[in-house]
C-alpha cells in the first residue's frame, strides 16, 4: 500500500504546474516517506546483539506450565522478575529507604513479596512514568493484559500458565527480535558449572553464544588464581606459560560457547596506554586477548564505564556511571588493526567522542545506549548525533534485557525513537530534492537492525 502511495506521489510530483499543488505535494510525500520509514523501523526483524538472557535448558526460577522451577534457575521471566528488575529496586529503595525497610529484611523476602513491596511503592503510592516502571506497563499491554486493571494476582496467574518455550517464541515474536546474543559469564560459578555439565546445555538456534570474561581484564591477579584451580596454570605475574594457558582457556571456551564474539565490562578507569604501558589490564589484552581473537576472527565488545558496587547492598542495582577514556579505545583500535571491536560506553559524556572516534577507525564499531543511557530523551540525542557523525555504519541499540519479557518494551521504546530520528534525517536530505525509495528506506533499516552487526560479527543475519 505505502510503495504505490510513493509510486502515485513520485509520477504526480513531475506534473505539477501551480506551487499550491506542489507544496501539497511535498507535505504529502514527507508524510508518506515518514509512514514508512516508522513502518519499517517497527517491523524489521532485529539480531539483538546484548542480552542476559538464557534458554529455558538453563533452567528458570519462574513457576510455569510444563518446566519445574530452578532456583538459580538463569533464564528469568514472569511478572515477579518484571518488578523485581534491579532498575525497579533501586528507584523503590528511594521512596522506602533503608532506614524503614532494610536492605537485609528486603533481600529476605519472597520474589513475590519483593515484587508486591515494589508494585505498591512505586505503581499504586505512585504514578509509574520512570521508564523502567513505564516499561513493565508497556509489555503487559503487548501481552494483550489491561494494565489499567491494576490486578497483580490475574497477571500473575497469566504467567504461570505460559509454557517457556512457547513463551520466548512469543515474546521474540512480538518484540521482532530475530536472534537472541547471550551474555555467558564464564567467571560466574552457577553458569560455567552448567556448561560442564552439559556441554549441549545451549543447543537453541534462537540463541547466539558471547564469551564474556571481565575478571580477566579487571583483576588478572585474581583470574589467575581461578584458572589454576580450573586447569589452567597462571601465575600473577602473568610468565609466558599463563599467558599460553590463558590463552588455552579462552580457546576453550569460546569453542563450547560457539561464541560470536567476545566481551568486558570495564571500569571509568580502565586506560590502556601501550602492551608495556605496565598494567595487568594492557597486558592480558595485548598477550592473550587481541591475539587469540584475531587468530580466531571473532570481534572484540568493550562496555566501558561501569563502577561496580559503589552500593553492595543494593547488589545488582548497586552499580554506578562513571566517565571513561575515550583514547584507550583509540590506541586499541590503532594498535590491533587485526582485531575488530564493539564498543559502548556508560557515561553520556563519552558519547560524542567515541562516535568520533569511530569515524577515524573502521575497525571500531560503536554500538547501544547502554542501561543509564537507554531512556528515551538520551537514546533520541545520542541517536541523532550518531547519524550525522557515522550516518548509518553503527548499531543504534541492544535491549541488555535481564528478564525475557523486557525484549517486548525495550524494543518497543527504542524503535519509536529511532524511527522519529530517522524520519527527520530522510526529511532533511528529501528537502534537497534527493528522492529516497521504499527499498532503500528498508536496506538502510535492516543495516542498522540486523546487517551492521551480522557483517560485523561475520555470522549471516538469522
Ligand atoms: O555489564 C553488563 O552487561 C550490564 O549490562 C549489566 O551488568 C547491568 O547490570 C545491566 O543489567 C544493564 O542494563
Ligand atoms: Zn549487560
Amino acid at each position: 500500500m505505502l510503495s504505490t502511495a510513493m509510486a502515485t506521489l513520485g509520477q504526480n510530483l513531475s506534473s505539477i504546474t501551480s506551487n499550491g499543488a506542489a507544496a501539497n505535494d511535498a507535505v504529502a510525500r514527507t508524510g508518506a516517506v515518514a509512514a514508512i520509514v516508522r513502518d519499517a523501523v517497527l517491523t524489521q526483524p532485529v539480531w539483538d546483539m546484548h542480552t542476559h538472557l538464557y534458554p529455558p535448558t538453563f533452567g528458570t526460577p519462574s513457576q510455569s506450565a510444563g518446566q519445574p522451577s530452578d532456583p538459580n534457575g538463569l533464564l528469568l521471566w514472569g511478572v515477579d522478575e518484571l518488578l523485581t528488575y534491579h532498575y525497579l529496586v533501586a528507584e523503590t529503595f528511594r521512596v522506602v529507604p533503608n532506614a524503614e525497610l532494610s536492605y537485609a529484611t528486603f533481600w529476605s523476602m519472597s520474589k513475590q513479596d519483593q515484587a508486591d513491596h515494589i508494585w505498591r511503592q512505586l505503581f499504586l503510592e505512585r504514578s509509574p512514568v520512570s521508564e523502567a516502571c513505564r516499561g513493565v506497563l508497556t509489555t503487559l499491554a503487548a501481552l494483550g493484559l489491561d494494565p489499567g486493571e491494576r490486578d497483580l494476582g490475574r497477571y500473575r496467574r497469566w504467567f504461570a500458565e505460559q509454557e517457556p518455550s512457547k513463551h520466548i517464541d512469543r515474546v521474540m515474536e512480538l518484540s521482532g527480535v530475530s536472534r537472541i546474543t547471550m551474555t555467558n559469564a564464564v567467571f560466574d560459578d552457577n553458569e560455567r558449572l552448567r556448561w560442564l555439565e552439559n556441554p549441549q546445555v545451549a543447543a537453541d538456534s534462537r540463541f547466539a553464544g558471547v564469551l564474556r570474561f571481565d575478571p580477566l581484564v579487571r583483576d588478572w591477579p585474581a583470574a589467575a588464581a581461578m584458572l589454576s584451580r580450573w586447569g589452567y596454570p597462571a601465575t600473577e605475574s602473568l610468565d609466558e606459560p599463563s599467558v599460553q594457558n590463558a590463552r588455552r582457556f579462552l580457546n576453550d571456551w569460546i569453542d563450547r560457547v560457539s561464541a560470536i564474539y567476545c566481551a568486558v565490562s570495564l571500569p571509568p578507569t580502565f586506560r590502556y596506554e601501550s602492551p608495556e604501558d605496565g598494567t595487568y589490564s594492557s597486558r592480558v589484552l595485548s598477550e592473550v586477548v587481541l591475539p587469540v581473537l584475531a587468530e580466531r576472527g571473532l570481534p572484540f565488545a568493550m562496555m566501558i564505564g561501569s563502577q561496580l558496587q559503589v552500593n553492595p547492598s543494593l547488589r545488582d542495582a548497586g552499580d554506578m556511571v562513571g566517565m571513561s577514556d575515550v583514547n584507550s579505545v583509540t590506541r586499541l583500535a590503532n594498535d590491533f588493526p587485526d582485531n575488530r571491536f564493539f564498543c559502548t560506553m556508560l557515561a553520556r559524556e563519552n558519547q560524542h567522542a567515541l562516535a568520533v572516534a569511530a569515524r577515524k577507525f573502521g575497525n571500531l564499531m560503536v554500538f547501544g545506549c547502554w542501561w543509564f543511557l537507554n531512556n528515551p530523551s538520551l537514546v533520541d540525542e545520542i541517536t541523532r548525533m550518531r547519524v550525522e557523525l557515522l550516518g548509518l555504519s553503527f548499531i543504534p541499540q541492544h535491549s541488555d534485557a535481564r528478564v525475557l519479557e523486557q525484549l517486548v518494551y525495550k524494543w518497543s521504546h527504542s524503535r519509536q525513537i529511532i524511527a522519529d530520528v530517522l524520519i527527520d534525517k530522510y526529511a532533511d536530505i528529501e528537502r534537497t530534492g534527493w528522492r529516497v525509495s521504499e527499498k532503500e528506506i528498508r536496506r538502510d533499516v535492516r543495516l542498522l537492525f540486523e546487517g551492521n552487526f551480522s557483517r560485523f560479527v561475520e555470522a549471516p543475519a538469522p
